[in-house]
């Protein structure tokens, strides 16, 4: 009797362990680094304010891709991302390509200021290029030409180490970077969302650099990204604590004309109970994204809510640029946010005259609604990109067919209850039509999409 206790009791112990462990690594293998370095040492969460960003490591890296000659542009690549074929890519192209007039400042981990298929696409600071008085050159005389605070910030600035040196240490930011903007037709690698844009380059975190306040770091990089001016921001990290000094960074940004792109976390989580931020600050001026699978359900790793996260986007096995002219895939809601930062371009490049408010509304209320997403987001839908471009415009559907009835824009850009869910702002016949378009469309990686190499 005694012996079958001890065994009932050890084997009760074994069992909670390996949930324990399960638990801990996510039961997929990965251990959750991430939701660690918002917590303190007891578990709990800390008051310290901590700013990471995503869990989001290289699946794959390949210095070549595979060639793809059929493709819409002839980046070698192009048939790979299920994620451009997913979001409508190819029909918004036809619209708009982007243009180097939309200025976005990527805040992340650096970049690769050579990669073969960014390089083209990189701001360049006015003030700190050309001759100065001696006939040196701005970008690399070690004077702070344009008088802003920062030396030689001639693609942006790296707030870790306060140098304008933009060397991407883990490769996060570069393949962010990709995404949104990577050029198209130029026969390399892959093309971003925004094949024409501006990117302003803000590192605030470097892996190989222990102990730099990533927070301090985040909200210096969206101060510079105002006072150069920027139009979007894509941020693509945070953490479970809030931060007066960071929101009050993000209303200078909205107060400034500026939309903010924000990564809904990789945390497991509903963010309408455990906040993440700078996501959830209630702002007019931020898009909260979540991450989908290539068959457009929410990734159990990527965190959801129907007051938190605006809309979701693809998000897994995304390939895009990595350091040393080289490919990648990677998989996290930062790359769902850089999907939409770059739709932000589209709209803004298609409507010069639009504000942070019309381009998120031109995203949010359009897309692709699903009931599952209307379990998980504000919107209940994901980003397409040419519906994005198109719908509200012309009143009619992703296949010409004219909408019965005026185009009513019940949605709102203001956080609140999810009243947009009970109506539909476009009618029945519309979304009919639209759905029946989005199952007709053939194009992008038909046979090859989320193939890992
Ligand atoms: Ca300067
Ligand atoms: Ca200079
Ligand atoms: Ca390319």
């Amino acid at each position: 009797m005694q012996s079958l206790k001890v065994t009932i009791t050890l084997g009760l112990f074994f069992l909670f362990s390996l949930v324990s462990l399960a638990l801990f690594f996510n039961l997929d293998g990965e251990a959750d680094f991430s939701s660690l370095a918002s917590r303190d040492a007891s578990g709990k969460k800390g008051k310290s304010t901590v700013r990471e960003f995503e869990k989001s490591e290289v699946i794959s890296k390949q210095d070549k891709v595979e060639n793809e000659p059929s493709a819409l542009f002839n980046d070698p690549a192009i048939k790979q991302a299920w994620g451009l074929k997913k979001s409508d890519a190819a029909r918004a192209w036809k619209v708009t390509h982007g243009s180097k007039d939309v200025l976005v400042a990527v805040i992340d981990t650096g970049i690769d200021i050579n990669h073969e298929d960014l390089k083209a696409n990189l701001w360049t600071n006015p003030g700190e290029t050309g001759l100065d008085k001696k006939g040196q050159d701005k970008a690399t005389n070690g004077i702070d030409d344009d008088r802003n605070g920062y030396v030689d910030d001639v693609h942006g600035w790296n707030f870790v180490s306060s140098t304008g040196d933009l060397t991407d240490n883990h490769g996060h930011g570069t393949h962010i970077a990709g995404i949104i903007g990577a050029q198209a037709g130029n026969q390399k690698g892959i093309s971003g969302i925004s094949p024409e844009v501006s990117l302003m380059i803000i590192k605030y975190y470097d892996p190989k650099v222990t102990n730099t306040d990533n927070l301090k770091n985040t909200i210096n990089s969206i101060n510079y990204a105002i006072k150069m001016g920027a139009q979007i921001i894509n941020y693509s990290g945070g953490g479970t604590d809030y931060s007066q000094e960071e929101f009050d960074a993000v209303k200078k940004a909205e107060k400034n004309g500026i939309l903010f792109v924000a990564a809904a976390g990789n945390e497991r989580s509903n963010s309408d109970q455990f906040h993440y931020y700078p996501a959830d600050y209630k702002l007019s001026n931020i898009i909260s994204v979540t991450a989908l699978d290539p068959s457009k359900e929410i990734l159990s790793t990527s965190n959801f809510g129907i007051e938190t996260v605006d809309i979701a986007a693809p998000g897994q096995n995304i390939i895009s640029t990595l350091p040393g002219n080289s490919y990648g895939f990677m998989t996290g809601t930062s790359q769902a946010t850089a999907f939409v930062t770059g739709a932000a371009v589209l709209v803004k490049a298609n409507k010069t005259d639009f504000k942070f408010d019309d381009i998120k509304k031109y995203i949010l209320s359009t897309g692709d609604a699903s009931p599952t997403l209307a379990q998980k987001t504000r919107t209940s839908r994901s980003l397409n990109l040419f519906k994005a471009l198109t719908v509200l415009d012309q009143g009619m559907s992703a296949n010409g067919v004219m909408v019965t009835g005026p185009v009513h824009e019940v949605f709102t850009t203001t956080k609140g209850d999810n009243k947009e869910l009970n109506s539909n702002p476009f009618g029945k016949s519309l979304m009919d039509a639209v759905q029946k378009s989005n199952t007709n469309t053939k194009r992008l990686g038909d046979k090859k999409e989320n193939q890992i190499q």
